[in-house]
């Protein structure tokens, strides 16, 4: 590790869990980089909420190693492109008008070891949105990245394809927060949370998996074990 992940290491654990009611620094260290499963995690702590600084907004934590971009929604653009034949570019009336909105009610869970329950989202199916770009027989992975210009995430095409992996524009039947994602955040039910990217404006296809931000710092590529 060199200083400046060792800085960003630090600020990380700080953010986001030494408060954690009933985890010591040791055990959260294990559950953190130990293998542990996602039911594992939501059974030591799911409920157990500290007093750490997040902001709590329906009961979520907003996390975000940026801060929250301001997005215009006039402005907002999202471009699809890399290996597909029919590379897009919306606007956001564009997206809700080529898609087909669905609602979705399904659990969140970050890695850290807080969740919810039946949370609704809003928002369209990446497997319509795969569809009318047309991958290339080359693209095997999809990679998105956020307006915060710091965070980006990626699945292969099969895990984007998956029935539940959604881009979501709306929670319980409002508008996302800005700080949940607004306008656009992928969400991957059965992944943890770090699996989403929050305010997408940019799909690329490509032909290998790109790590996304927390993987650089050891979580696991599948999203589903934490490490
Ligand atoms: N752009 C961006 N997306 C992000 C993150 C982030 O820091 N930046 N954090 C991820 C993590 S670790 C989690 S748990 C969820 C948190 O979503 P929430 O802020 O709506 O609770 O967003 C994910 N998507
Ligand atoms: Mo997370």
């Amino acid at each position: 590790m060199n200083e400046q992940e060792r800085m960003t290491r630090r600020r990380f654990l700080k953010a986001c869990g030494l408060g954690l009611a009933g985890l010591s620094l040791s055990g959260y260290m294990t559950y953190l980089f130990g293998g542990t499963s996602v039911k594992d995690v939501l059974k030591s702590t799911l409920g157990g909420t500290g007093a750490d600084g997040f902001r709590a907004l329906e009961n979520f934590r907003i996390n975000s190693v940026e801060p929250t971009p301001n997005v215009q929604l006039a402005d907002y653009r999202l471009t699809v492109d890399g290996l597909v034949a029919n590379p897009v570019t919306w606007s956001f009336a564009e997206l809700k008008h080529a898609l087909t909105e669905v609602e979705q009610v399904s659990d969140f869970h970050c890695v850290e070891g807080w969740g919810i329950k039946n949370v609704r989202w809003t928002g369209v199916k990446m497997r319509e949105l795969i569809q009318q770009v047309r991958p290339m027989q080359t693209a095997t992975h999809v990679t998105f990245y956020s307006l915060g210009g710091v965070y980006t995430e990626s699945l292969s095409l099969a895990e984007a394809m998956e029935e539940e992996t959604l881009l979501a524009y709306g929670i319980y039947g409002k508008d996302l927060p800005a700080p949940q994602g607004y306008p656009l955040r992928a969400i991957i039910p059965r992944m943890f949370g770090y699996k989403g990217a929050k305010w997408v404006y940019r799909i690329e296809f490509t032909d290998h998996q790109h790590l996304g931000y927390w993987e650089r710092y050891g979580y696991n590529v599948d999203g589903v074990t934490a490490r």
